[in-house]
């Protein structure tokens, strides 16, 4: 070898040595554009600057690298090191996954904080014992009902088309007779189009996201429930990394989720604004609505405590306690 490239070369093995650089990918089912995504964004670039670069992370929006219901998976198998997952979609798993997916358990903002404080310790071990760690959560809008009908009553519900995104929302659409068909939001706004889908519930974010009011022109504010994103990390990848950098990652994640519970609700606002700038009603439900989604919540509850045994017990009394 020629002096000037054994030099080169060495210089290069010493700065790969010096300086050893861990790239992640982080798969996530939301636009870039949504709060979620542009949350993860920061957090990446939070933990850029605090490893000194060290760490890389790569953020794949819209479902681009895995289907929603995928990214969990992916990151127990370490296809993907970290991931945002929508909890309530692994029901099926653990009915932990679940708690902030029954209708009316936890309402408004300070509800569901409490609810994820109960839910916490739940998570933290289904997650460790399948190879995983959570680092932190930030909860939906509050979910209302996008439909053309005019509702008086879950009555008026019967057969829709309705968009599921979980179990617990096909749950819903079997309890008031309509018919569910399972979507992922990246593919909502084409559901919607082809009128596979006619109606559904969600927050205001995905009904701005998705442009529903080019197709649906009322939203029931119900304000049923606040599901949550989790941004979970493959444990043995976590632990590669040297003790600054793990160090880094849980400060820019514990940033993230009071950033990330932030802005959820002063967004939630905006979105509505958006729908009714765009032609949407934002409807108060009428009582008997309310009454009859209250009812939908309560034998949902009642089915999940069966299902979720001691555990479940346990994480819904400690939520009433708080
Ligand atoms: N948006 C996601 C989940 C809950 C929400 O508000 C969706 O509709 O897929």
């Amino acid at each position: 070898m020629k002096p000037l490239r054994l030099a080169a070369a060495l210089a290069a093995l010493v700065a790969t040595t010096a300086f050893a650089q861990t790239k992640w990918d982080l798969p996530a089912a939301y636009p870039a554009t949504n709060f979620h995504t542009e949350n993860i964004a920061q957090f990446a670039a939070d933990i850029d600057k605090a490893s000194g670069g060290k760490l890389k992370i790569t953020v794949h929006p819209g479902a681009s690298l895995f289907k929603a219901n995928e990214i969990k998976r992916a990151v127990q198998g370490a296809q993907a090191q970290i991931g945002e997952v929508l909890l309530v979609n692994f029901a099926n798993e653990d009915p932990i996954y679940e708690a902030d997916g029954i209708p009316f358990l936890a309402t408004g903002y300070a509800g569901a904080m409490k609810l994820y404080k109960a839910q916490k310790p739940f998570l933290d071990k289904k997650l460790a014992a399948q190879g995983m760690m959570l680092l932190y959560t930030v909860p939906w809008p509050p979910q209302g009902i996008y439909t053309n009908r005019d509702l008086k009553s879950a009555a008026d519900m019967k057969g829709l088309k309705w968009r599921a995104y979980s179990p617990a929302t096909a749950k819903i659409a079997e309890l008031v007779g309509a018919q569910p068909v399972t979507i992922q939001a990246a593919e909502l706004p084409q559901a919607l189009a082809t009128g596979t889908v006619d109606a559904y519930m969600s927050s205001g974010s995905t009904g701005y996201d998705s442009k529903t009011f080019e197709h649906i022109k009322k939203w029931y504010d119900t304000q049923a429930w606040l599901p949550k994103n989790a941004v979970i990390v493959n444990k043995k990848a976590f632990d590669a990394l040297d003790k600054a950098t793990q160090a880094a990652v849980l400060k820019a994640a514990a940033d993230a989720e009071v950033r990330g519970w932030k802005l959820s609700e002063e967004k939630n606002g905006w979105y509505k604004e958006q729908l009714q700038k765009n032609g949407m009603a934002i409807i108060d439900p009428p009582a008997q609505l309310m009454t009859d989604m209250k009812k939908v919540g309560d034998t949902m509850l009642e089915d999940w405590l069966k299902k979720a045994g001691a555990d479940g017990k346990a994480l819904v009394d400690a939520f009433r306690k708080m």
